[in-house]
């Protein structure tokens, strides 16, 4: 039987992934610190290592004898980030080189454990391509993306100076069922359908006609899975997208018209810092790992409503 240690696997897309691992039989580890996880999240099987991805001896403890890791811990929060540098810094670029460092030589015949970790969109920073092949230049806007970044970069190092295979996965804007809502963090759909489906209205910051690449949690899984099944050589990273681009105010109304009423709108001025338009080129990850993100925007919203 084949057993994985999940990081953040008490988190939105963690905890989607650990149910698909034990879906399909196999045994898994969670090592995740509750700051934005919940304990409701751990499927009922999973293996809990509670405390923190930079904690070197409980990261070594949890990796012992596992066979892959999938590397989802971060503080996964551009404001957070930019309003506590150095405290995000340590879990999220710190957190992944301790995992890193640990996969070195973590399995009982002293081979690698291969890691398959979360980047982010976030690395292209204000590159105004559209769309975003991983070929584009990285150019992060902020420590969140600057330490994605970083995590490429040490992911390179993993796995040409020691050995440790590695995938980096650059997720674009995720959304799905357990997405929480609440916080001020939270992604626009998950604020949207909360409020929507409670008949409350919605704030659009700027004109509304801003795009994203959203895509649904269960084809992030599926690229996760076939990255740590087909583990391609060169350290490589993949972009995690439907290459379809939806704007707020698109996104407002079709939101709006599965819930049966037409949303109550109240514009804002734009966030400082806010891309535009955000567009992801999915053909890497279709021809490298033969996954293509096959939901549609109306279905993952129906699910995520329905959930
Ligand atoms: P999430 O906040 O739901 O999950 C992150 C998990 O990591 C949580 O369970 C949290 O408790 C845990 N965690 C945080 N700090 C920790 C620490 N120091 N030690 C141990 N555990 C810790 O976020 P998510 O949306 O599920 O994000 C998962 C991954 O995907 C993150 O790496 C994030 O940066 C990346 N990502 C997400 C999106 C998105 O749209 N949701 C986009 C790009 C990248
Ligand atoms: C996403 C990620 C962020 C980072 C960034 C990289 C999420 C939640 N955030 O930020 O972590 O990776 O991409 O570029 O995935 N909006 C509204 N009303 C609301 C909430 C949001 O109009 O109530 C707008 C917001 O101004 C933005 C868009 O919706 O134009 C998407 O916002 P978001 O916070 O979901 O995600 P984004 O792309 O800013």
């Amino acid at each position: 039987m084949t057993e994985y240690l999940v990081t953040g696997g008490c988190g939105f897309i963690g905890s989607h992934l650990c149910e698909a691992l034990l879906a399909q039989g196999d045994k898994v580890r969670i090592l995740d610190d509750l700051s934005t996880g919940k304990l409701a999240n751990k499927p009922r099987g999973a293996v809990l290592f509670r405390g923190d991805v930079a904690d070197a001896a409980l990261v070594r403890e949890a990796l012992s004898g596992v066979d892959g890791c999938f590397h989802l811990a971060a503080v996964a929060s551009v404001e957070r980030g930019n309003e506590d540098w150095l405290g995000t810094h340590r879990t999220n670029l710190t957190g992944a080189i301790t995992v890193f460092e640990a996969a070195r030589r973590a399995r009982s015949d002293g081979r690698a454990v291969p890691v398959v970790y979360a980047s982010s969109a976030a690395v292209y920073g204000d590159n105004p391509a559209v769309p975003l092949a991983e070929t584009a230049a990285t150019r992060p806007l902020s420590a969140y993306g600057a330490d994605k970044l970083g995590c490429e970069l040490h992911a390179r190092v993993a796995a040409h100076v020691h050995g440790v295979p590695t995938v980096g996965l650059r997720f674009f804007n995720v959304f799905g069922p357990r997405q929480d809502p609440k916080s001020p963090y939270s992604g626009v759909i998950s604020i949207f359908c909360d409020r929507l489906s409670a008949g409350q209205g919605i704030r659009i910051f700027g004109d509304g006609r801003q795009t994203r690449d959203f895509v649904y949690v269960a084809d992030v899984v599926a690229a996760l899975l076939a990255a740590m099944r087909r583990l391609p050589p060169e350290s490589p990273v993949f972009n995690v997208c439907t290459g379809r681009s939806t704007s707020i105010l698109d996104l407002a109304a079709t939101i709006g018209a599965l819930c049966g009423r037409a949303p109550q709108i109240d514009f804002a001025p734009p966030r400082a810092g806010e891309i535009r338009a955000s567009l992801g080129d999915p053909a890497r990850l279709a021809a490298a790992l033969g996954v293509t993100a096959a939901t549609s925007l109306r279905d993952g919203l129906a699910k995520t409503l329905g959930s």
